[in-house]
């Protein structure tokens, strides 16, 4: 059965559509449904780093989700990103890559960011709801981007030259995440293999910084760890900023 997220929240400007849709949760609005905003004035990522999110020229949006309709917890934050490259390849065709966990790059340069966060029930203290928050430089040209992300963000106009109203990718990107991320009876190992062809880290050495050292990447496992080389073991790695 595939659940389309019909109900959409279409907002002008706010700070976070992330964080406007654990507000909604955390209010005790459960209603599923997409935050969408022209415009994020504290747009965010990870460890706190800003998400550049100017005015009409991407796609900021987040997905309320129960945790019940997911189905694989482990793997969202990759099929996320997975359904951002399936989504953008029906329109913009280019190789589209995933850089562990959570970029999505073309031609090495990032064109979206993808940012998930468990929210706990109040009263169970259990997790009951996802978020999933999806930037996407849709429309941006070069001179467009703030100059300290200048050399490594991208738009899909400036890397595929197709210049396209954001809704239709927005609304290829929900179709995908219907697909990949909630319709049940889907093959995850398939959606995996996919996940791993498209990942710019499997064998490559890569420095992973929050424990200051490089590690051959083997394999993603499963649960949507990396599986690097440690000393000729297979060690884990659960989360974490890389550098290729
Ligand atoms: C991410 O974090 O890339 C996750 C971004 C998630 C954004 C969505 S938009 C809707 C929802 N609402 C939110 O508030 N967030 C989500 P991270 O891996 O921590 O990367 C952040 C880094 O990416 C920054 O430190 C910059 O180097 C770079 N960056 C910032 N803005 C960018 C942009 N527009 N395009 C490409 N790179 C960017």
């Amino acid at each position: 059965m595939i659940i389309l997220r019909k109900e959409r929240i279409y907002l002008e400007k706010i700070s976070s559509t992330n964080d406007y849709a654990a507000e909604l949760l955390y209010n005790g609005d459960k209603n599923t449904r997409v935050i969408i905003a022209s415009e994020q004035t504290c747009g965010h990522g990870r460890l706190g780093r800003k998400f550049y999110s100017p005015k009409d020229t991407g796609i900021y949006m987040s997905i309320i989700a129960d945790i019940e309709e997911i189905k694989n917890l482990n793997l969202l934050t990759s099929l996320a990103g997975l359904s951002v490259c399936e989504g953008a390849e029906e329109i913009y065709p280019a190789e589209y890559k995933i850089k562990w966990p959570n970029d999505i790059l073309v031609n090495g340069k990032k064109i979206c960011g993808i940012l998930t966060k468990l929210i706990n029930d109040t009263s169970s203290q259990k997790i009951s709801h996802a978020v999933i928050g999806i930037g996407v430089n849709v429309n941006n040209d070069k001179e467009d981007f703030p100059e300290d992300i200048r050399d490594i963000a991208s738009s899909l106009k400036i890397e595929t030259g197709i210049y396209e109203n954001k809704s239709v990718l927005t609304e290829k990107i929900l179709n995908k995440t219907d697909e990949l991320i909630f319709s049940s009876g889907k093959n995850d190992a398939e959606a995996l293999e996919k996940i791993k062809k498209r990942s710019l880290v499997i064998g490559r050495k890569v420095f992973v910084k929050n424990e200051n050292r490089e590690y051959l990447v083997k394999d993603i496992s499963e649960n949507g760890e990396l599986i690097v080389d440690d000393a000729d073991k297979n060690k884990l790695i659960f989360t974490g900023e890389i550098i290729l």
